[in-house]
């Protein structure tokens, strides 16, 4: 069967699992034998996007370039995912209005503050507390949570993979895989 290509964007906090979420999708998808290519911090932050830092303003052009490279991605007829904060609804609804109807599928990683917080696997809610990182997504600066996103995933009391299976079966469902 074909693939439907299309971005997988996912949103949410800083530790709220989209990296980790994503990799498995990206593992459970080529174990089916469908090619993915995850765009994160580590290639796009690093690199293309090296320039830009945490204000607002540059988490707006942080966006809007990702969302450009993703949309060259589709059209190159490839399967994107994305795992960004990308904390304002302006800025998303920008990238969906960048490419076709049902391209953009929006993935809300819906962990709580407070569980972000408590695991704080690079101690940066603690430095941001501290005030050692100023404009800390959630501390002192804005997320603002999606209102209606593709898919919900709720990760509390679920494993990384029942994460990443409920993504899978929304994509088998609407026929992207
Ligand atoms: C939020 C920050 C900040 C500030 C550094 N606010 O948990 P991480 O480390 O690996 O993910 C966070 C990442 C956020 O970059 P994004 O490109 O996803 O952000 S945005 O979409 O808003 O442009 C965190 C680290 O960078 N980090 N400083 N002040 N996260």
């Amino acid at each position: 069967k074909q693939q439907r290509p299309a971005v997988l964007w996912f949103t949410g906090l800083s530790g709220s699992g989209k990296s980790t979420i994503a990799n498995a999708v990206e593992r459970l998808l080529f174990e089916e034998g469908k090619h993915s290519y995850l765009l994160d911090g580590d290639n796009i932050r690093h690199g293309l996007n090296k320039d830009l830092g945490f204000s607002d303003e540059d988490r707006v052009e942080n966006i809007r370039r990702i969302g450009e490279v993703a949309k060259l991605f589709v059209d190159a007829g490839n399967f994107v995912l994305t795992a960004f904060i990308s904390p304002f609804n302006e800025d998303r609804k920008q990238v969906r209005e960048l490419l076709e109807e049902g391209q953009f599928i929006e993935v809300f990683i819906d962990t709580p503050l407070e569980l972000c917080e408590e695991r704080d696997p690079k101690g940066l809610y603690k430095k941001a507390r501290a005030g050692q990182i100023k404009n800390f997504t959630g501390i002192d600066s804005l997320y603002e949570a999606p209102m209606a996103p593709d898919i919900h995933v709720k990760t509390a009391n679920k494993t990384v993979m029942q994460c990443a299976e409920l993504i899978v079966s929304h994509l088998n469902e609407k026929g992207y895989i």
